[in-house]
Parts: structure tokens; sequence; C-alpha cells
């Protein structure tokens, strides 16, 4: 039991030494009341980033809001009207993007979407104008045009012609056009979800570099983004395994490796932006089962695995270590990408421990089997 809690506290102080390298993705997000803002940003972000709360006011005037929401910061307004209040919330925020400016990267605003409605069929001047004045504050900005209908992968003709008009006014938005999506798919209508993923590449394309692994967790849509991030982690974890293994060590002391472990699972579950209190309890499923039949960590694991007999004379090498390791950390990540897409839980919404056990070592076996048949370069 106190080990036990040693391991927790360990846990959360390594989530939270990786978060704090992490920062912050800060997105303004603009566009007319009903364009679908809330239902893109649900869309990319996830259901607990939703505006639908009040948010801070950061500006004396009241009219911008910032959410704070794990890895993300999302900056709206409030009472100005885009076009009518142009000059008014130009200001305002002009005076907040500054003022955050001389502060740490983590609190600038980094990237601005701007969305136009697909089935207004219209872009007004006043709305040409306001992205102007958005890149004058030094905002890269992408025009995302919502609620676009498809049919067959191709866009609605009237959505085109929108975006070729809006091409034409030479905008200075990220790749000179408006990003098409649709953020909600419809059983109604038929409609389906599409463009989010391109929505998404576009912003890792102009956001700083140093907040590119607070936009990877930020997100739920791309898990290959939140791997490649983890990647190195496991990596790093692995090696040290190695090391420790580099003398044999005894089935019985095979716990040496759970300290390892669990820094790295703290860590991934940062970089996959799991939250804190999520992540511990889920890892204490994994170390049970790490732990398992109360014996040592290997020799729990490996029995699950027919025909694993890596263990020869009572002893772990090096390599069946650092194999092992690796192998926890990508079963791991696959758990905290099924958490941050909401998953693995039961009918009351609480972590459902036993789905978490399940994929976990379903993952594992299949983990450990590619590491050992040396086919991790390419998989992972
Ligand atoms: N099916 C579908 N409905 C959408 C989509 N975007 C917005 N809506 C609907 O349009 C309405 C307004 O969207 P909302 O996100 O609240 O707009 P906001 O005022 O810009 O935040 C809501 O009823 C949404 O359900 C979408 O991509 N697909
Ligand atoms: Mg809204």
């Amino acid at each position: 039991m106190a080990e036990d809690s040693w391991s927790q506290e360990a846990f959360r102080q390594k989530w939270q030494e990786q978060a704090d390298t992490m920062g912050r993705f800060n997105l303004a997000i603009f566009g007319k009341t009903g364009v679908g803002k809330s239902t893109l940003i649900n869309a990319v972000f996830g259901e607990e980033v939703a505006p639908t709360g009040i948010g801070e006011p950061v500006t004396k005037e009241d009219h911008l809001y910032l959410h704070l929401a794990g890895f993300l910061g999302l900056l709206d307004t409030r009472g100005l009207e885009i076009g009518k209040d142009t000059d008014e919330l130009i200001s305002e925020l002009g005076e907040y993007v500054k003022r955050m400016r001389e502060g740490e990267l983590a609190e600038h605003i980094h990237v601005a979407w701007y969305c136009v409605r697909a089935t207004d069929r219209r872009f007004e001047d006043t709305e040409a104008e306001f992205i102007r004045q958005l890149h004058k504050l030094g905002l890269p900005v992408i025009a995302v045009m919502t609620q676009v209908p498809s049919r067959h992968g191709e866009h609605h003709g009237d959505a085109v012609t929108l975006a070729e008009h809006m091409a034409e006014l030479d905008l200075p938005i990220v790749g000179g056009r408006p990003i098409l999506v649709m953020a909600a798919g419809d059983d109604f209508t038929g409609q389906v979800e599409h463009g989010l993923q391109d929505l998404l590449d576009a912003t890792f394309r102009v956001a700083p570099e140093g907040v590119e692994a607070a936009l990877a967790a930020a997100q739920k849509i791309d898990m290959g983004r939140k791997r490649k991030q983890a990647q190195n982690v496991v990596r790093v974890a692995s090696s040290l395994a190695l090391t420790v293994g580099a003398i044999p060590i005894p089935i019985a002391d095979a716990g040496v490796l759970i300290p390892i472990q669990l820094g790295m699972m703290a860590k991934v579950a940062a970089i996959y932006g799991v939250r804190m209190e999520t992540a511990a309890l889920a890892s204490t499923v994994a170390t049970t089962l790490l732990a398992s039949a109360g014996k040592s960590a290997v020799v729990g694991l490996l029995k699950l695995i027919p025909g694993a007999g890596t263990i020869v004379g009572g002893v772990i090498s090096a390599g069946v270590a650092a194999s092992f390791t690796l192998a926890v950390g990508y079963a791991w990540a696959a758990v905290c990408g099924e958490l941050t897409q909401g998953r693995l839980k039961d009918a009351n919404g609480a972590l459902d421990s036993e789905m978490v056990r399940e994929l976990f070592q379903k993952q594992f076996a299949i983990w450990f089997e590619t590491v050992r048949a040396g086919k991790s370069g390419s998989a992972i």
C-alpha cells in the first residue's frame, strides 16, 4: 500500500513535469454566431473544451474570454460584432495579444481560425477586413468554411464557388483559401464529417514549434501525432531498461523496471493529453497487471504471452528488459489514445478498469511480439 501511494505520487510528478515542458496551445476563434464554432471545437478538441461555460474575461473591456482546458487555451469573443464593431474588437484584441507576447510562449495566442458558414453563401467585405486586421496583429489566420455539405467525397458546388471567391480576394490566410469542413455528421441528411484533418494539419503548419506538443496533446482526432510525440519518451525508457538490464536481472527483481516504466507512462499520458487523475487511475490498472500474480512484473506479463520463452536461467536479459519496456510503452499509448477519445468508460462515465486491463494486456502482447520480431522500427 505504501509503495502504491509512492508510485502514485511519482506518477503525478512525472506527468506534471512533462506537462510543464509542453505548455499550452492557444487558439483564437472568430466567426458569426451559429456558424458552427462550438461544434468545430468539440470535434477537434473534445466535448470538455466547448465554450459552453463563460470562460475568464481577459481584458478590462470584457469582450475577450479565455477558456482553459488542459493543453488548450481557447480565446473567443462576446458582445462585439464583426463588421459593426471591428475596430473596437481589433483594438482590444491587439492590446491583449501584445501583452501576452511579453510573457512566455505558452501564454501567446498562436493561431486564429476565422469561420464562415458555407450555407450562408456569402463572405462580406467586413469579414475580409477583419481577417486582414488579424493578420496585422501577427496572427496566422486559417479561414474555415463550416457546414460544407458533401456527396461521395465531393464538396457542394456552392461551397466551392464561395471558396473560389474567397481565394480570389488575396486574403492573408494560410494556403490562400479556406479549408472546407463538416465538423459533425448528420444522420437525417446523411452528411458525413470531413476536412478536420486538413484543418488540423494547417494548424500544425503555422503553430510555433514550441507548442507543437501541446497542440498534439490537445487535439483528439489525430492519434498518429500523439504517438509520434510519445515515441521518444518510450525509446528513452527502453534504453534505460537496457542499461539496467545490462547486468541480467533476476526475475525476482524485475520490479526494478517498474519505476522506469511508470515514469514513462506518466509522460506518455501527458503527451497524449490524458488528464493527470484519469491517467493515474488507469496506470494503477496497468501496473497491477505488470505486477500480477504477486510476483515480478516481467514474469507476470510474459506468462500471458504464449511462447514468449525468453527467460533463460531465471534472469531477464537486457534485450528482454528493453523490449518489455517498449511494449509497455506502446501498449500504454494505445490505452491513452482511447482515453483521449472519451472511451474506456463505464455506463456512469467512470474509468472502466476491466476495459483498461483488457486493452493494455492485448496491446502489450501484440507489441511485445512486434518488438521481439524486430519489426518495431517501421510499425511504430
Ligand atoms: N450536423 C452539423 N451541424 C452543425 C455543424 N456545425 C454547426 N452545426 C449546428 O449549427 C448550430 C450552431 O452551431 P454552433 O457550433 O453552436 O455555432 P457557434 O455559434 O458558432 O458556436 C448547432 O445547432 C449545431 O448543431 C456541423 O458541422 N454539422
Ligand atoms: Mg458557440
